[in-house]
């Protein structure tokens, strides 16, 4: 399962905008949602540039990214959310994501009027917000009803009672706009509120959307969410949508690069919340590496060897036997496998050898 990465924000944002440009990164491996009630889900490749320093190295037959999935998910701050309250459709497309996206408008269009009437990064943060506490909130009161009644159950009561402690000091927050992941719990509250699957326990990574004077200059707008975000503790990516849009389209990495380079950026805006998105949730990535196949993996900070054996086939996990890693950035100083392995870079290692970013690895198994 890639990770899912929810792109929400109010209307007129640009989250369409950029939804689109990122499905177009690397267009050969975008594919869509099966679903036809899905349609803005969109499976993306994670640049790497590693990945591709190794496939230039050992010319496989194929090469294979690790991958996001963003899903666009309109509907927040507009008037139908406010008919459909809490238990509408766009609240389950977000429950769904590992990560929250959020979209806020940092370019000024007369021709195109913010629905809140002003550009405010702020205010757009607020009230999406808000909206989201809301929902949290009337999830919480149902479930409280619930627990209530697990309660007088014995076998349910201890978990009942952890988890109504634990809305004890969500509750105050939300009624605030502010997100439950902000509240300070002891570790079985944390553990028992997660069986209620709050939308404000989940990260946020904030998306400006600029226009390219606003890339080039730097504006109030990007200023004003930089402040927001950081008072939060969050990440502040800046995209230029558009731009964004218009570059996904050029087939050549050189025309990409120049066309960057104008604006004085080294890395798209997409590459740059794509990895975001990665950190945030304290994945990693791990390489195989040979003349059929090079492919980037996913894993979190901290899994062992037979984790992320595991991650390749589950049969490779059962069968663990040890394995072969040499880091990447051995195998760029000595130039090829053979020379990594006779300056001594190949290690064996077993069952306890914790996985590190950028290892490139062969699993030996018995099946
Ligand atoms: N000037 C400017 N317009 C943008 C930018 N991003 C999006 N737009 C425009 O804003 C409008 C709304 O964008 P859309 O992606 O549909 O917003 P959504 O409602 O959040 O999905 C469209 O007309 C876009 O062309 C940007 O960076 N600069
Ligand atoms: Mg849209």
């Amino acid at each position: 399962m890639p990770l899912n990465c929810g792109i929400i924000g109010l209307p007129g944002v640009g989250k369409t905008t950029i939804f689109t440009a990122l499905t177009r990164v690397k267009a050969e491996t975008s594919s869509y949602g099966s679903s036809a009630k899905n349609p803005n889900l969109g499976i993306i490749s994670v640049p790497d540039q590693r990945l591709d320093r190794l496939a230039a190295m050992f010319k496989p037959k194929s090469v294979v990214p690790a991958t996001v999935e963003f899903v666009d998910i309109a509907g927040l701050g507009s008037a139908a959310s406010k008919k459909e309250g809490a238990t509408n459709q766009f609240l389950s497309h977000i429950r769904d994501s590992a990560v929250l996206v959020h979209v806020v408008r940092c370019f000024d269009n007369p021709d195109l009027p913010h629905s809140t009437g002003r550009i405010s990064p702020a205010d757009d943060m607020e009230i999406i917000h808000m909206e989201l506490a809301l929902a949290d909130l009337e999830t919480i009161d149902k479930r409280a009803e619930k627990l209530q009644k697990e309660l007088k159950d014995p076998g349910k009561k201890k978990e009942a009672e952890a988890e109504l402690a634990a809305f004890a000091k969500i509750r105050p927050l939300l009624q605030e706009g502010k997100p439950a992941r902000n509240a300070v719990l002891e570790r079985e509250e944390a553990e028992a509120v997660r069986r209620s699957f709050l939308i404000t326990t989940k990260r946020e990574i904030y998306v400006c959307n600029t226009d390219e004077d606003g890339v080039k200059a730097g504006n109030p707008y990007i200023e004003a969410a930089r402040r927001q975000a950081e008072a939060e503790g969050a990440e502040a990516v800046v995209i230029c949508g558009k731009f964004e849009a218009e570059l996904a389209e050029l087939q050549s990495e050189e025309d990409k690069a120049e066309f960057l380079s104008e604006l004085g950026l080294a890395e798209s805006g997409l590459s740059a919340l794509i990895h975001a998105s990665y950190r945030m949730l304290g994945l990693r990535t791990f390489f195989t590496a040979g003349e059929d196949e090079c492919r980037a993996w996913t894993i979190h900070l901290g899994d062992k060897a037979p984790v992320a054996a595991g991650v390749i086939h589950t049969d490779f996990e059962k069968g663990f036997i040890k394995a072969e890693v040499y880091h990447f950035e051995d195998l760029m100083t000595h130039g090829s496998e053979h020379s990594v392995k006779l300056a001594g870079k190949l290690r064996q290692e077993g069952r306890e050898y914790v996985v590190q970013d950028g290892d490139v690895i062969f699993f030996k198994f018995n099946l």
